[in-house]
Parts: C-alpha cells; structure tokens; sequence
C-alpha cells in the first residue's frame, strides 16, 4: 500500500494489523468468511467511485457505458447461479435488501410474520430494536423448545390468526434446514407472500448442496459475505413480475448509486460459485460443521437442537458453568473467534448469552478439513475448562498460530 502508507501512516498500520489478525487467527463467526483476493481486488476498484443512479440502460448520471456492462454482467451471473427470474444485485447489505423487499409490496402497517430474533431470526425480520417494527405490524414465530427446531404448525396455527400479508422464513442463527415447501404452502394459504433471506446459507444454495428456495418463494434476500464468498453486500432474486416494484423500492426508493465495486466485486463470486472447486468448498463447510457439533458433543457438550445440517453450531455452555460472554473473551484470547449467542429461551440477556454459535466457511476456506475441525473443538474445550490457566491459554494460543501457519488465508 506506497500511497496509503505516504498519505497516512496510521491507517495503513491498522490495516496491516487487522490483516496480521485474519491471518493468525482462526475465524469462526459464522457470518464471515475470507474472500478470494480477485474478489478484495474488484472491490477495491475504480468502480468505487462512479455515480450510477438508476439501472444499465437508464441511468442519471453520464458515463456508465461500463457500469451498464458491470451491473448487466453481474445480474445475469446471478439469475444463472440461482435459477431466478430476476436479481437486483444494488443492495448495500442484507438489511436493505429486506427493507427493499418490504416496501416493494407492503403498505406501511401492513402484517408480517416472521421468526423471532432470540430464536434464531435476525434484527431486520421485525425485532423491536430495528426500525422495520415501527414500520410494519410483525408477529413472531418460535421455535418448538423441545427440539428445538421450527414448528411448522405454529406457524401455520399463527399465520391463520393473525392473517399477515408476507411471511419471512430464514435465520442468523438456526443450524436446521428450513422446509421451503411447507413455508410456501403455509404462505399461499393465508394468500401471504413468501420472503426467504438466505444470507448465511446463500453459498450452500448456490453450490446446491443444501435445498433452494428460489423455486418456491416470491422474494430471496441474501448477502454475498458469508458463505458466498463475495466481499460485503446484499442481494435480492424475485419473480419476473416483481421486477419493477424492487428495482423501485432500491433506487430511488431507499438507495441512492449504487456501490459499483461491490457489484463487481459479486459479479466475481457469482462466476466462481458456478465452479466445481466452489462446490467441494461447499460440501466441505457442511462436512466441517458436523465434525464440530459431534466433537462437542463427544466432549460432553450440548448441541442446540442435537446437531447441524448447515454451516453452524450453536452450542449450550450452560452445563459447563459459563456463559457465552466469558467463553467469546477467552477463546478470543487464544486466537480463536467466535460469537456469543443466545439459545432458545435463554436465561441470560443478550449482551451475555448462555451460547456461542461457531461457523465452519472460513477454516474451509483455509483448507482445513475434519482432523482440523475436530482439532480445534479440542482446542476451544481446553480453553473453556481451564479459564483461569495462564499455562494452558498460552498452549492453546500457540497451537493455533502454529496451525494457522499450515493453512495460510490465501493459498
Ligand atoms: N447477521 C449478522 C450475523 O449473523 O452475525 C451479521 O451479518
């Protein structure tokens, strides 16, 4: 970085130093991943200058001749990854990609149902922190507490009472597959339209190694960040005969130019998710997770809803004597990331959490595979047993730097 490093020092040793952290710890947010460096490049692009309001071919600004062929380039890439009738790929972030989806066919006040965000859900499906619960009526749905998995006939019960105009399927935190079909029959019963937000799984869709729920649903949401792959940003694929209310509801509804450089920074991911490496990528994050939830358990942990079928694991500290809070700091001090997370009807408030959810994209990416997995659930069970050993945390520190250095971020 010569420019950066001469115009300003101090940011470029902080970015220096937060490249130094990536690559000397092992990432286990379950929102995150590391991204290809073709993807860092396009988003660090020239394109992130440009002003481009509206859509290629109809813009408001002059000398978008590229930018059309960008943005053109990047919504057909992701219709054909997808199977979808229409992608808008201007959202800023998942949270605008949701908002988008609302206003396009809701009237403000209008009724939503969706899960609740101690349960799994995310903020933007209706929390009362998020402005979209002063705009919108939402009622939640929770999950059965004693499997811990969706009822569908709650939902169903819950949709009939409350008679909601669009119900949301999709989760932050749900280590489950979700049955679209189900969800789908239960939105057209109650004459509902279908919103999935699929931003954490969007990479196991693409790569087809967990079920779609293009096919069945009026509006997917997703961010290309997380399993994708694809640097920040967010999505929306919709059925043709939405296409004109969600390009809309974006521009000028709630965005104004679009950030080139992450488009082309998603048109980058949508090539590559088309890849046979991409796919093996995909089946080895399900592998993973699956060798994380039954290492833990085998440690005599419990597993929230008795294991995982996607790229997460949301485990229960409880009966280990720890909340989620002292278990994110110490394993944070050990180089290992991960973050606290309520589980169903947690005890503790959320700043504290009884759980941690751990997520399998980024040691993927870095190669690992199940010794690596199984490795690293013995590492965070010996931090987590011995939080008050200097000795043993500074073990554990140094077995996960050396390990770190066998599998470089970019290889
Ligand atoms: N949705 C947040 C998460 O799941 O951590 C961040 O993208």
């Amino acid at each position: 970085m010569p420019y950066l490093m001469e115009d300003d020092p101090e940011v470029a040793r902080i970015i220096r130093d937060e490249e130094s952290r990536v690559e000397n710890t092992l990432d286990l947010i379950a929102a995150e991943n590391h991204a290809p460096l073709s993807v860092l490049e396009a988003q660090g692009s020239i394109f992130s200058l440009k002003a481009a309001e509206g859509f290629p071919g109809n813009r408001f600004h002059a000398g978008c001749r590229h930018a059309d062929a960008l943005e053109s380039l990047a919504v057909s890439r992701a219709k054909r990854l997808f199977g979808a009738e229409h992608a808008n790929v201007q959202p800023h972030s998942g949270v605008s990609a949701n908002l988008a989806v609302y206003f396009s066919v809701l009237d403000v006040g209008d009724r939503i149902l969706s899960m609740k965000l101690s349960h799994g859900g995310h903020l933007s499906h209706g929390d009362a922190a998020s402005m979209t619960s002063r705009c919108f009526d939402f009622q939640h749905y929770g999950l059965n507490l004693k499997t811990e998995q969706i009822d569908y006939d709650e939902i169903e019960d819950l949709a009939k009472s409350f008679g909601p105009r669009m119900i949301v399927a999709g989760a932050s935190s749900y280590p489950r597959l979700i049955d679209y079909e189900k969800m789908a029959e239960i939105a057209q019963s109650v004459s509902a339209v279908l919103l999935v937000d699929m931003a954490h799984i969007a990479g196991l869709v693409a790569a087809k190694v967990i079920p779609s729920p293009v096919p069945l649903a009026d509006f997917v949401t997703f961010t290309t960040y997380k399993t994708l792959r694809g640097g920040r940003g967010g999505v929306i694929l919709c059925r043709q005969k939405h296409t004109d209310r969600i390009n809309r509801a974006i521009f000028p509804g709630g965005q104004g130019t679009p950030s080139l450089n992450l488009i082309a920074a998603k048109a980058v991911c949508f090539h590559l998710g088309l890849t046979e490496d991409f796919v093996e990528l995909q089946k080895k994050t399900l592998n993973n997770a699956a060798c994380f939830a039954a290492e833990f358990e085998r440690l005599g942990y419990r597993i929230v809803s008795g294991g995982t079928e996607n790229h997460l694991v949301l485990i229960d500290l409880r009966s280990k004597g720890l909340t989620g809070a002292r278990a994110e700091k110490t394993l944070e001090s050990v180089g290992i990331i991960v973050n606290r997370n309520v589980i169903p009807a947690d005890p503790e408030r959320p700043e504290v959490s009884s759980g941690i959810r751990m997520g399998s994209p980024a040691i993927t990416s870095r190669g690992m595979q199940e010794p690596e997995a199984r490795q690293i659930a013995r590492m965070m069970d010996k931090s987590m047993s011995n939080i008050e050993s200097t000795q043993i945390l500074n073990q554990v520190a140094q077995d996960v730097r050396n390990l770190c250095k066998q599998f470089p971020v970019q290889q």
